[in-house]
Formats: C-alpha cells, sequence, structure tokens
C-alpha cells in the first residue's frame, strides 16, 4: 500500500527531523496542518474576563497547554455571533461572537498560535444559517432578493413533497403560506446551493477568514449541502462533493495550503464521495468500532482491515487524502463514558488513535477522562483545570464530572491519563513513521491484536496493541526493536507478548533520533 501521507513535503519534513534531535517539527505559514488537532469548545475552555465564559483570550492563555500535547492546529467550534449556546446557527459569518471577544482578540490568537507553530481552524457551518441572520429574515418576503437564498415553496406550488420524512421529523417547515427547508432544527434553515450569489457569499466568507490569517475551515454537514428531501433527487451526495470540488479550488487560487476538514456523519460510500473536494473527512468509524471492542471485545485484525477498506476507498476519491481519526466529538457521548470510565482502556483507546495516520483529533478534556452523555450540553460542560485556576469556565455545572481529576492535580501524576497522553503525543511527533509514515497491516494467526505497519523511508516500524483484557503473544519478524512498551509488554526470540490492553511498538532501527 502506498504510503499514506508521502507527498512533497516529506523531503522538507525528512529534512527537519535530522536536525530537530527527533522535536516534532513547526507548522509553517507555507505548509498545511498536518499533525493532531486538538477540538476547542470555546465557551466551556478558559474564561479570561471572570463572567464564567469561556473566550478567546482564555484560549490564548491555554496554549502552552494546547502546544504541550503535541497539538499541531486547534479547531474553534463556531466563535461567531449566534442566539444558541453552541454556535452551529449563526447570524453573522464576518464576526466574533462577543461573548468570546472581537476581531482583534481573534487576530491576537492567529499571532500567538502560529507562533508555536500551531495552526488555527475555525468551524463554519455553511449549509445552514440562524433563522435570526438578516438574510433569512428578509428572505421571509416573498419578493426579497433573498427569498431565493433559502428553500421556499409556496403551498400547493411545488411537486415536491412536503410531507417527506428524514430522520422521523419533517425538514419542510411551516411558515405562513409557505415552507422552508430546514434539516436539522426549524431554527437552521438550510441555504440554497443552486443560487449562484449563495455560492459567491460563501467563497467570500472563507476568503475573509483566510486573509485574517486561518489555516483552514472545519466544515460542517458536508453532505447536506444537497440533501435528501430538499432536492429529492438521488445524487445528492455527488451534488453534494461537487459543490465542495467547487469551493476548495476557488479557495486554493488564493490559498493552496487551506486545509479543509468536512464533517459527515455517514457511511463509509458517501465519506469517499465527499473527499473528493475536501483534505480530510473526519472518521466516525474509529471510534464507532474501537470503543465497544474496548468495552466488550473483539477482533483487532478486522478493526485493522476496516481501516484499510476506509484509506482505499478515500484514495480512490482523493489520493491527497489525510485521515482525520478521532474517539468521540462534540455530537457523541465522550469515550470516557463509552468505556465506563476504566482508565486502562481509555489509556489504550488513546494510544491507539495516536498510532494511526492522519490527524488525529483530540476532544478537549478527553486526555483528561472527561466524562459527558447525552443531551449535548453534558458533552460541553466546562474543561477542568483544577486547582483553583481563574480560567475555569463555569457556563454549566456538570452532571458527570464530580470525581474527575483536574489537568493540575493529573499533571502531578505519571500515571495519569494527561501523561499517557503527553507521553504518546510526544512519541508521535518524534517518530516520523508514527507522524507521517505508511500503513499496512500485519497479518498474523492471532486476530486479537491490533497490528499494523508504520513506515517511513528506511525504518519499518510494528505497532501492537492488545484491546482484550487477556494476555496475547503474536509472532513477530526478527530483526526488530522496541522503542515504546507498556508494563510487560515484550518482545523475545520472535514472539512478542501482549499483556491485557497492553502496547508494544518495535522497528528496525535502533536509534530513531539521529
Ligand atoms: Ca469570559
Amino acid at each position: 500500500m502506498r504510503k499514506v501521507f508521502q507527498r512533497l513535503t516529506g523531503l522538507f519534513l525528512a529534512c527537519f527531523f535530522l536536525f530537530s534531535m527527533g522535536h516534532a517539527e513547526m507548522k509553517t505559514d507555507s505548509q498545511k496542518v498536518e499533525g493532531i488537532i486538538y477540538q476547542v469548545f470555546v465557551r466551556a475552555f478558559a474564561d479570561s474576563d471572570g463572567d464564567g465564559v469561556g473566550d478567546l483570550q482564555g484560549v490564548i492563555q491555554k496554549l502552552d497547554y494546547i502546544e504541550s500535547l503535541g497539538a499541531k492546529a486547534i479547531w474553534l467550534m463556531p466563535i461567531h455571533p449566534s442566539p444558541s449556546y453552541h454556535g452551529y446557527d449563526v447570524t453573522d459569518y464576518r464576526d466574533v461572537n462577543p461573548e468570546y471577544g472581537s476581531l482583534a482578540d481573534f487576530s491576537q490568537l492567529l499571532e500567538a498560535a502560529h507562533a508555536r507553530g500551531i495552526g488555527v481552524l475555525i468551524d463554519i457551518p455553511f449549509n445552514h444559517t440562524s433563522v435570526k441572520h438578516p438574510w433569512f429574515i428578509a428572505s421571509q418576503q416573498a419578493d426579497s432578493p433573498y427569498r431565493s437564498w433559502y428553500h421556499w415553496v409556496e403551498e400547493g406550488q411545488t411537486q415536491l413533497d412536503l410531507n417527506i420524512s428524514v430522520w422521523n421529523q419533517k425538514p419542510w417547515k411551516k411558515y405562513g403560506n409557505a415552507y422552508y427547508y430546514a434539516i436539522f432544527w426549524d431554527g437552521m434553515p438550510d441555504l440554497n446551493f443552486n443560487n449562484p450569489a449563495v455560492r459567491e457569499e460563501v467563497l467570500s466568507i472563507a476568503k475573509f477568514w483566510l486573509s485574517l490569517g486561518v489555516d483552514g475551515f472545519r466544515l460542517d454537514a458536508t453532505s447536506h449541502i444537497y440533501g435528501e428531501g430538499e432536492t429529492q433527487r438521488l445524487q445528492d451526495t455527488e451534488a453534494s462533493a461537487d459543490f465542495w470540488v467547487w469551493l476548495s479550488e476557488q479557495i486554493r487560487q488564493e490559498y493552496p495550503n487551506a486545509y479543509l476538514l468536512g464533517e459527515a456523519w455517514e457511511p463509509l460510500s458517501k465519506r469517499a464521495e465527499l473527499i473528493r473536494g475536501l483534505d480530510s473527512v473526519v472518521n466516525f468509524d474509529v471510534g464507532d468500532r474501537l470503543l465497544p471492542m474496548l468495552k466488550s471485545g473483539g477482533s483487532g485484525a478486522a478493526f485493522v482491515t476496516m481501516l484499510e477498506a476506509v484509506y482505499e476507498a478515500y484514495e480512490a476519491s482523493n489520493p491527497d487524502y489525510i485521515d482525520a481519526p478521532f474517539l468521540s466529538n462534540h455530537d457523541q457521548n465522550r469515550v470516557a463514558a463509552s468505556l465506563v470510565l476504566k482508565q486502562d482502556k481509555m489509556a489504550l483507546a488513546a494510544r491507539i488513535l495516536l498510532t494511526l495516520p492522519g490527524n488525529p483529533i483530540i476532544y478537549y478534556g478527553e486526555e483528561i477522562g472527561m466524562v459527558g452523555a447525552k443531551p449535548d450540553e453534558e458533552l460541553r460542560t466546562p474543561m477542568l483545570w483544577g486547582g483553583d485556576d481563574p480560567l475555569e469556565t463555569r457556563w454549566r455545572e456538570s452532571r458527570y464530572n464530580k470525581k474527575t481529576i483536574p489537568v493540575t492535580q493529573q499533571l502531578k501524576d505519571n500515571q495519569s491519563l494527561l501523561s499517557v497522553y503527553l507521553e504518546m503525543t510526544a512519541l508521535r511527533n518524534g517518530q516520523p513513521a508514527l507522524f507521517s509514515g505508511g500503513f499496512e497491516k500485519y497479518d498474523s494467526e492471532n486476530s486479537i491484536p491490533l497490528a499494523f505497519w508504520r513506515n517511513h523511508g528506511k525504518e519499518q516500524m510494528l505497532v501492537l496493541h492488545n484491546p482484550s483484557a487477556n494476555s496475547q503473544q503474536i509472532a513477530v519478524p526478527e530483526g526488530l526493536h522496541p522503542i515504546f512498551a507498556t508494563v510487560g509488554a515484550e518482545n523475545s526470540d520472535g514472539t512478542a507478548t501482549l499483556p491485557g490492553l497492553g502496547t508494544l511498538i518495535l522497528s528496525n532501527q535502533r536509534e530513531n533520533t539521529p
């Protein structure tokens, strides 16, 4: 299988590693985001002015922490003005939510992050606006030029089925004698991308933020640009993918390294279609398959085979794709909840995530085992800094995190989950094979462990994880030496022994740092 990330930048990175004593490379403005992405919900993260609500200055003050986690980029969940707490319903795409700060604060954050070699991605929900966006308010008048910016149909004047049901709800919402289309919620009407004015405006907004210096976007709901129920055609995903191809081509004429990370909570076939016009599509399969396996057992080999199928499908669609694996995100129960707070399993989940190819995403708080289960607000509760840190937010009281150990205390404990994350992110960033090497399944008679190669140049690195509670043995080629081992994991006479939930990483190179 081809080296997943060998691109022109590979040579530059390799040279950099040679002279950097194994330290992670710094992202520069001329590079595309590559590496660990740290996902931040600004409202919950860090509060600089004591009003209890997280803000951009708070994020700036926590950049040292984010840098210590080895992040090469932060993904800020929506920062635009919005009537909701989450911000996915935007009322002004060219400004910052005043609760979070100003455009000047944002520029300061960009500068401070870039000085650390950390890129900044902002979350932009283009599929829909808020019902309170001035465009939508104007569009409520049938003769408004903004009418065609949304999907309005007059009662009795359409062949579309306005009673169509998607996800057990009706996306066509009645307003007066007309209906508008809103797939997610009646507060978030979908924009009409058949209208060239909408496309041009979206492009203009993207360029506005890129001109300020953002490194790319996390794009919400990429599969819904032409969604089911909206057009009631069969080729919706293809049409949505065509839109992203158009947008990325337009953006890249001016900003060739803008990184586009799409969200598509969809099966592989649809994600593979959408990645045509995007660098990455968040890989829901990783958490969806990994967490149940860690909870109740399963075949690591099957998991690795699944990953190969994902990479193959992506590559056929976009040879330059970058995978974006993650364990859980702001729309899902947190990892710690899924694994019922079993720290050894949470640690293994982290080690697996951080040895996979691509740009792994860490959702804030995951690294300290924050707990959260639906409703959504409980997945987005205040980051626990502890130690009377005045930056801790109070936007909501968490129902589940009464006993979660905060950052300050976990930093003092080398057995903490945070210590596992710090160790693994440093390992990943210091090892070219883990950072940007290829990926190939390692075939073994024992199908319980996850076993795969991460090869880079002359280095052949064999990564072994045991998702079961029982010790596993696996035959390995000769000439490999351990570069990382959890307690009790070892390689002896061509047989690797992995204690329950253990990890062993072997390499054909004795010295990984020149
Ligand atoms: Ca604040």
